[in-house]
């Protein structure tokens, strides 16, 4: 059970909490033996992804090279875990087109902007609304909610602990389909 190999695919604002809480389901799915790989801002716009910006067209980009890497590792057997603003509609659906049936799961980490704005646990909407990061997401450029997610995590209703325990829940179930 939540063997399959496939993508989770982690969309919502900045500081909406989708890299905490793939990290836990990660742990949980180490836990349980399974084989991953967590793609996040971290690890890939300081690599592969060093040359782009948070323009609209390096954002297309960003998330391009992350759909194509994360299809390679599914047919490598993992479980992917994606974890970027992705705000697009058209970029995530070519996400969802490029991997096989199935294989796409979205899950919208759902924090409303002044929720996020609220915390701001490293002062970049601060900077933001101060002109010192332009293009800042929820800001001066737009955020596409998803329409019909595969998993909606209210993060005002459950800790990151309980939303990783229910998409972890969730994948076990997605299996049988
Ligand atoms: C949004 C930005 C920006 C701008 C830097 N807009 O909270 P964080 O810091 O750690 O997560 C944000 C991260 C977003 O990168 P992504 O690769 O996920 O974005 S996208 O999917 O849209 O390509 C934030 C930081 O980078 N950051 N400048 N202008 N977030």
């Amino acid at each position: 059970k939540g063997q399959r190999p496939r993508v989770l695919w982690f969309t919502g604002l900045s500081g909406a909490g989708k890299s905490t809480i793939a990290n836990l389901v990660e742990k949980k799915l180490h836990a349980h033996g399974r084989h991953t790989m967590l793609l996040d801002g971290d690890n890939v716009r300081h690599g592969l992804n060093r040359d782009l910006s948070f323009t609209d067209a390096d954002r297309v980009e960003n998330i391009r090279r992350v759909a194509e890497v994360s299809k390679l590792m599914v047919d490598a057997g993992l479980i992917v875990l994606v974890s970027f603003i992705s705000p697009y509609r058209a970029e995530r659906r070519m996400a969802r087109e490029l991997l096989g049936p199935g294989e796409f799961l979205e899950v919208f980490v759902d924090t409303p902007l002044t929720v996020a704005e609220g915390r701001d646990v490293k002062g970049l909407y601060a900077k933001a609304r101060a002109g010192k990061i332009p293009n800042f997401t929820g800001i001066d450029s737009p955020y596409e909610p998803p329409e019909s997610p595969d998993v909606r995590i209210d993060t005002q209703a459950m800790t990151a602990e309980q939303a990783a325990n229910h998409i972890f829940t969730l994948l076990s179930r997605f299996d049988e389909d």
